[in-house]
């Protein structure tokens, strides 16, 4: 049969698609067979592991490291961690040397933790593997580390009396009852109305065992008044609980009375006879907010 020369090219093209065709199946068939095909351009066993939740009061981290199939040969490999917010006091950076025995499927990792008695946020840090293995896709493990520890207790304790002199404090002594792995702060405010500072704010940086000194800046004036006994209130404490948050101190005027003037107001004429009254202007040199109380003497 005599085709035309259309019939025959339409043929030709037929033939090339599915030829084209053809070549694709065998490349995505050849791909599915190998089933892992970063594990087949690295040359190394996949490992899979889920992330991990752990308790710190466990002391310690389980990590399941699990192959597709049962090993057919035996398989090492190394667990190396990595930090994350969580570091070398939280947990063990050693270096674990892991075999899964041929036949075997997986191999759990045991990643020590600290139990500490700081009061912590949950902190985290990674697991990767290397050396005769590798995890899918290049991932890491994450292990979460949720903290036991209860917030410590704030105290605040009386300041020793200070001079109403200029560059003068009160030096409260903030406490906690125990260390915390994380700053502390909490915030006071005091009656002190303009004779010293009304409100602030301390931090106690993590770890801080010892009382921390605390400043309440002392105005000094130039009015006489009676010392004054300033009560000091802690507030909205920040990863502690308030134990014992009031104090006092006393702040020691510096201040002499007022010296006290007077001055005739009015001139009179001395009579022959009798008395006369003359008025008199009293003034203070010097200011003071206690009563001023003045005595009368007949010259
Ligand atoms: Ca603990
Ligand atoms: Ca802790
Ligand atoms: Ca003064
Ligand atoms: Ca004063």
């Amino acid at each position: 049969m005599l085709l035309s020369a259309a019939a025959l090219a339409a043929r030709a093209r037929t033939r090339h698609l599915r030829a084209y065709a053809i070549a694709m199946a065998v490349l995505t068939t050849a791909l599915a067979l190998a089933g892992a095909p970063d594990a087949l351009a690295a040359g190394k066993p996949v490992l899979s592991a889920k992330d991990v939740v752990a308790k710190e009061a466990t002391g310690a981290a389980d990590v399941n490291f699990a192959l597709a199939r049962p090993a057919r040969t035996q398989v090492r490999f190394t667990v190396i961690p990595i930090r994350g917010t969580a570091q070398r006091a939280d947990a063990s950076f050693a270096l674990r040397h892991v075999v899964i025995r041929r036949g075997r499927r997986s191999a759990v990792v045991r990643i020590p933790l600290r139990n500490d008695a700081l009061n912590e946020n949950t902190e985290h840090f990674f697991v990767t593997v290397s050396a005769g293995a590798r995890l899918k896709s290049g991932r890491r493990v994450r292990i979460t580390i949720r903290d036991n520890d209860p917030m410590p207790r704030v105290s605040v304790a009386d300041a020793a009396p200070a001079d109403e002199v200029t560059t003068a404090a009160l030096v409260f002594m903030i406490s906690l009852s125990s260390p915390s792995g994380r700053p502390v702060t909490v915030r006071y405010q005091t009656d002190a109305g303009p004779d010293a500072e009304t409100a602030g704010s301390v931090t106690l940086t993590p770890g801080a065992a010892k009382p921390r000194p605390m400043t309440v800046r002392v105005n000094n004036d130039f009015i006489d008044e009676d010392d004054q006994l300033v009560t000091l209130t802690l507030s909205s404490p920040d990863g502690a609980v308030i134990a014992d948050g009031t104090a006092t101190g006393l702040i020691r005027d510096n201040d002499p009375p007022p010296r006290v003037d007077l001055s005739a107001a009015s001139s009179i004429v001395e009579g022959d006879e009798g008395s006369q009254s003359i008025d008199l202007t009293v003034s203070l040199r010097g200011a003071t907010q206690k009563p001023v109380k003045i005595g009368r003497a007949h010259v």
